[in-house]
């Protein structure tokens, strides 16, 4: 059952040319013509809304046409395909980036100006499909929109969730979490599957049979059946060739009564613990990096991964019958994270207790068909969920998982005899006083390839996070660079840099993002310099309108746009940030004359509602800010604004006015990151750790065109186990001890001295776990080189212009084309 054996990649698939053939008359009538009859009104009834969902559902008829095409090609084929398994996938809007994939975007712009609408304005009616927290979930989506633009048959698979992230608003300066509530007047981009809808099981009991010949039969009898329904969303490849899907699972609660459980001890009693089954899809948990350790957590992944694996096994057996030998061939799945891991044991469950395969053919057919991609090393994101909860919810796993993990054991002390320090370490099962199954240990064990997301986080995920295991089995963990769409990341969300560009150089870059080093040859020519700081100067002055309309802030375009824009996490440091726009504070109170180039710092960013600290941080800066940007003694120089609800659609305005781009994560903390890859391509400047993808983008970049700074990963662990004391540094940098002093006085919240003082504690008796005081000193001195950088306009320029030339290696094409030839064996598939 080798996948590796026989499968070629093709390369990129995709072809160059348009294959939507419509002008800008048959584009007015189609949107009429749904306005009229999908819509039920006419032009002069119409508004905005109105419009937007004719124009989508005008659009909607190009997309269904060639994502009938495509699934009736990969069925005639039957091809290999990918089925990207994630609890997230975070799209953000559609209609645009529909309309650029299919080379329509202008056509629609030049339609719709003769019906009256503003296509720009419009777009704004679309609310994101934020079905994920951040990096993760984005990261889905760009893999999903590569793999349909090279022409890869994929699938993704997750959960339609009713409610996705929270939106954010900031009251007095502190977060607020409002339901979000993206369908609430219908979303024109899903469909519903009635005809694939699938049942999955969940609590009861297990009950042992033995056969005439003694054979032993497991046998699960289910307290509860869920329903779950598929609404299926297409992916459009650039070029619009290829439109594949994304698979979202909604649970319904099934008529279904079991009488097992009613006789084994009473329904009535069973059901009032269990979750009710419609809850399941109903929320996305807003934890981003840490685990609840919920039940109905672990219902949603069991739920989304069970719907999915059925609905690959019915379309398998739709050709292949009961020959299971050509599974791993036809199927790989790929494992975003350990949310979707139960999918391991439950597919054991499926060839064992139900195709009655034995355990050693089953079990290498499962290992032929999962990988496993690794997010992060932070301790409290490693999923482990306790025996207990397992054993009650899904009791016939809770045994597979024993029985994975019971020949595992005997494979670990086959190479390492006797060595039990070992074995508790390897163990799938945590014996700690609450026994835990741990699903990282899981994943690996079950998968056939297991991946980092940046080259230093996925070494450090073979030498600190899985040692023995990359000893045991040697070659299985790698690592994959994350990647980003350029198609939305620079097409879309910054078309005037994309005209430049194309005009200079071509449009290749799109499909081909190496191409763009051929700037770098204009990277010192002058006049596209001028041209290349207009757009950014254009770009800048559009996020000054828009933060006017959401803060009231004015700023100055011709300030530094320095921009932070990530989840709120410690690790990532948003406070050093804010410690330095203090010490700025400061000089500029202590001496009115300090010299620095007017500097705007712009945040964007979620806080998981049960995270206090981070939330304080939100409070902190915003009363800052507000501080800051009242003091007419500084705020010529010095301005902080943070924007509110941070998501998909509002990184796309900020990212193009971007300068500067924080990327200052605690060195061996942030996996990847790829907002850095996002900003660096629309010509921001990094100011960065060497942590994550950032080192890969210095190589990229090179030095002098980025502004690197603070601890390495080997410094920060050197630092740790010398025993840092965060108060040396306190007492020894007067301008530090002085702004951290600062945060606990009640200059910036009135009447209120101690608001911010967890902050403070964090920083001092609390350790200083991300060592922000350490790199404090080294980050001012960076901060000053980029000062001083800026107001060379022409040396700024050359290094903005080579941060876009360079980001080639970051497009997610690259990283999918990484995967299909090392992990995924995919053959992509022309569809005519
Ligand atoms: C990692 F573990 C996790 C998680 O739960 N959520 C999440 O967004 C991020 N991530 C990493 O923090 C980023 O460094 C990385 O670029 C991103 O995943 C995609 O790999």
């Amino acid at each position: 059952t080798s996948n590796t054996s026989k499968a070629k990649t093709k390369g990129q698939g995709a072809a160059t040319s348009v294959s939507i053939q419509l002008d800008k008359d048959d584009f007015k009538q189609a949107v009429i013509r749904n306005l009229h009859r999908t819509l039920g009104t006419d032009e002069n009834k119409a508004n905005k809304h109105a419009w937007w969902k004719a124009t989508s559902a005008a659009m909607q008829e190009l997309v269904f046409e060639r994502l009938r095409t495509t699934q009736k090609t990969h069925y005639l084929n039957d091809t290999r395909a990918v089925h990207y398994f994630s609890a997230e996938f975070l799209m953000g809007r559609l209609l645009s980036n529909n309309m650029h994939n299919f080379e329509l975007f202008d056509t629609a712009k030049r339609a719709l100006k003769e019906l009256g609408v503003d296509l720009v304005d419009m777009l704004e009616e679309e609310p994101d499909m934020a079905l994920g927290n951040g990096g993760l979930g984005r990261l889905a989506a760009c893999f999903i929109d590569s793999l349909a633009t090279m022409e890869f048959p994929a699938i993704g698979y997750g959960i339609h969730y009713e409610h996705g992230l929270f939106r954010q608003e900031i009251r007095n300066g502190a977060q607020i979490e409002r339901p979000d509530s993206w369908r609430d007047y219908g979303n024109p981009w899903e469909i519903c599957r009635p005809e694939s809808i699938q049942q999955i099981s969940l609590y009861g009991y297990v009950e042992t049979k033995y056969d005439e010949d003694g054979k032993i039969h497991k046998e699960w009898h289910p307290g509860s059946i869920v329903t779950g329904v598929p609404w299926d969303i297409p992916i459009v490849g650039y070029g619009g060739k290829t439109v594949n899907v994304l698979r979202l699972w909604q649970s319904q609660s099934s008529e279904y009564f079991n009488w097992d459980v009613f006789n084994a001890g009473g329904y009535v009693d069973a059901q009032r613990e269990n979750v009710e089954s419609e809850t399941i899809s109903k929320v996305l948990y807003p934890n981003d990096e840490t685990e609840a350790g919920k039940e109905l957590r672990l219902i949603q992944q069991y739920f989304f991964s069970a719907c999915s694996l059925k609905d690959i096994i019915r379309r398998y057996k739709r050709v292949h019958g009961d020959d299971w030998s050509r599974f791993a061939e036809q199927v790989v799945i790929q494992l975003n994270d350990t949310h979707p891991a139960i999918a391991i044991p439950e597919l054991m469950r499926i060839l064992v207790d139900r195709a009655e395969l034995s355990w050693n053919v089953a079990w290498e057919i499962c290992t032929q068909t999962f990988a496993y991609t690794n997010h992060t090393l932070l301790p409290e994101a490693l999923e482990k969920w306790p025996v207990r909860m397992i054993g009650k919810i899904l009791p016939r796993h809770l045994e597979i998982i024993y029985e994975i993990n019971h020949r595992f054991m005997a494979e670990v002390d086959a190479k390492w005899p006797g060595n039990n320090e070992i074995k508790a370490k390897l163990s799938i099962i945590e014996e700690s006083n609450e026994k835990m199954v741990r699903m990282g240990n899981l994943s690996v064990v079950g998968s056939f390839a297991v991946n980092g997301v940046a080259e230093i986080h996925s070494a450090l995920v073979k030498s600190q996070l899985f040692p023995e295991f990359n000893e045991l089995y040697p070659g299985k963990l790698t690592n994959v660079t994350n990647g980003i769409t350029p198609r939305r990341w620079l097409k879309a969300c910054n078309p005037s840099l994309s005209a430049l560009i194309t005009k200079k150089i071509g449009g290749d870059w799109i499909l081909n993002l190496d191409k763009l080093d051929d700037l770098s040859a204009f990277a010192s020519n002058k006049t596209f310099q001028n041209q290349f700081m207009k757009v950014k100067q254009q770009n800048k002055l559009a996020l000054a309108e828009e933060i006017k309309k959401l803060t009231g802030i004015i700023v100055d375009p011709k300030a530094i746009f320095d921009i932070q824009i990530k989840r709120l996490h410690e690790y990532k440091r948003q406070h050093l940030n804010l410690l330095h726009i203090l010490a700025l504070y400061r000089r500029l109170l202590q001496d009115p004359d300090y010299d620095m180039h007017p500097r705007v710092f712009i945040f964007g960013a979620k806080a998981a509602p049960g995270y206090a600290l981070a939330k304080t941080i939100i409070y902190a800066i915003n009363v800052v800010a507000d501080k800051i940007n009242n003091d007419s003694r500084v705020n010529e120089k010095l301005k902080v604004v943070f924007l509110p609800n941070y998501r998909v659609s509002l990184a796309e305005k900020m990212i193009p006015a971007a300068d500067v781009s924080q990327q200052i994560s605690t060195a061996g903390k942030e996996a990847s990151g790829t907002g850095n890859m996002k900003l660096a391509l629309n010509g921001a400047i990094t100011i960065g750790t060497l942590d994550g993808a950032n080192i890969e983008i210095a190589e990229e970049v090179g030095e002098d065109n980025i502004f690197i700074f603070g601890l390495t990963v080997d410094e920060v662990n050197e630092t740790l186990s010398a025993g840092y004391n965060p108060y040396d540094y306190y007492y020894s940098n007067e301008e530090l001890k002085a702004t951290i002093d600062w945060l606990d006085s009640d200059y910036f919240t009135p009447g209120n001295p101690h608001a911010l003082s967890s902050l403070k504690h964090s920083l001092l008796e609390g350790g200083d776990p991300y060592l922000v005081l350490a790199d404090f000193e080294d980050y001012c001195k960076a901060n000053l080189a980029l000062d001083l950088a800026y107001r060379d306009k022409s040396k700024w320029a050359k290094m903005a212009i080579l941060n876009t030339a360079k980001m080639g290696k970051f497009t997610s094409d690259r990283s999918i084309k990484d995967y299909v030839e090392r992990i995924w064996k995919l053959d992509s598939c022309q569809v005519k």
